[in-house]
């Protein structure tokens, strides 16, 4: 069969909604935009894993340290699930971490946002985790099978970071005033940067239509913010907070919140790597990569001997 009626043939068996698996033959796009959309994945999590940090020492009570640092350990597992996925497409984990750090692979722009106080710890898991599960449970049903299993495991844990971070917004809000006002402060930042997660509007998003043909991607950007957007305008209003877009109403015909037009240029300028943190973030990623490279090396020297000793044991 030549490259065309394998291509058919692919498309088939998507169209058919069956998983793709590792060894299955696949367009070379096909492989070639899901290695750059799960590295991106993986990234994220990992550089996601700095905002939250910056408060560990400063959470309020032993409970809430407690807490947080097991979601930021999640959050590291879920980033070698999803390198491991994409090893399954014929790529080094080493290369995607080195196009990372040398910033030619993307990851999350909400990830360049400072965390200013206590309460946007609880926004990061109300909001972003949030925005992160609408989008993740429709990738639970992407077509390529390591991704989509990953994808299964990974929601179960996002459920459980988002309603750790809307019980630290219940707390503030019900708090004092001025605890209402700092989870007020901090909807207000993370608000339209949330919006951002979910990518450029359908008609600027350059890979959305192929991905959709292909069933790597089940739903588009614009829909899955819409459908964010929905399930979270009734959580602030049960939190008493106001989201700041003066254009949010209710729309009876189309059975959706409208909602402003987002700030692209601010979106661009981040994913650019000019966002307010973008520097300090792969500086950070840079030192804990050169201060683990002893951790590497051992765990190398320790795996040869123990293969030698394996060869001389069956010898
Ligand atoms: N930031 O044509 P499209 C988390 C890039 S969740 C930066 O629409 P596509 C959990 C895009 O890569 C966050 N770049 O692209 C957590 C492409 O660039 P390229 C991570 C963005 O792939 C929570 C270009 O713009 N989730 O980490 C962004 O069809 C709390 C054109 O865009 C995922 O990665 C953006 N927001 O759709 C962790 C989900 N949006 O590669 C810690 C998987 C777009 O051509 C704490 N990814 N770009 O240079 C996806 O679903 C898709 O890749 C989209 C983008 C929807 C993000």
């Amino acid at each position: 069969m030549d490259n065309q009626e394998l291509s058919e043939k692919f498309q088939r068996f998507v169209d058919a909604e069956n998983k793709v698996e590792a060894k299955d033959w696949m367009p070379e796009g096909y492989r070639k935009t899901l290695v750059r959309q799960i590295a991106q994945h993986a990234h994220s999590e990992i550089i996601g894993m700095l905002p939250e940090g910056n408060w560990i020492t400063r959470a309020p009570s032993l409970r809430r340290k407690a807490i947080l640092l097991a979601k930021i350990q999640d959050e590291a597992g879920h980033g070698l699930y999803l390198y491991g996925s994409a090893e399954t497409l014929g790529v080094e984990r080493a290369a995607m971490v080195n196009e990372l750090l040398s910033g030619k692979s993307k990851y999350s722009s909400i990830f360049n946002y400072p965390t200013l106080s206590w309460a946007d710890i609880g926004t990061i898991g109300w909001l972003v985790d949030g925005a992160a599960i609408v989008n993740q449970v429709s990738l639970q049903r992407t077509s390529y099978g390591p991704y989509s299993r990953a994808m299964i495991r990974i929601c179960k844990e996002e459920s459980f970071h988002q309603r750790q971070g809307y019980e630290i917004m219940i707390a503030l809000s019900n708090g004092t005033a001025a605890q209402k006002s700092m989870a007020q402060d901090a909807l207000n930042r993370w608000w339209w940067p949330s919006l951002m997660m979910f990518g450029p509007s359908d008609a600027t998003s350059e890979h959305s239509a192929q991905n959709m043909k292909w069933k790597i991607k089940r739903h588009s950007n614009d829909e899955l913010r819409q459908k964010f957007v929905d399930m979270t305008v009734p959580q602030a209003e049960y939190l008493g907070l106001t989201i700041p877009d003066k254009n949010l109403r209710w729309n009876k015909e189309r059975g959706h919140y409208d909602f402003g037009e987002i700030d692209w240029e601010e979106f661009n300028q981040v994913v650019r790597g000019n966002g307010p943190c973008n520097k300090e973030r792969l500086e950070a990623r840079k030192n804990a990569h050169d201060n683990g490279r002893w951790v590497r090396e051992a765990a190398m020297a320790y795996a040869k001997k123990q293969s030698a000793k394996n060869i001389l044991k069956t010898a």
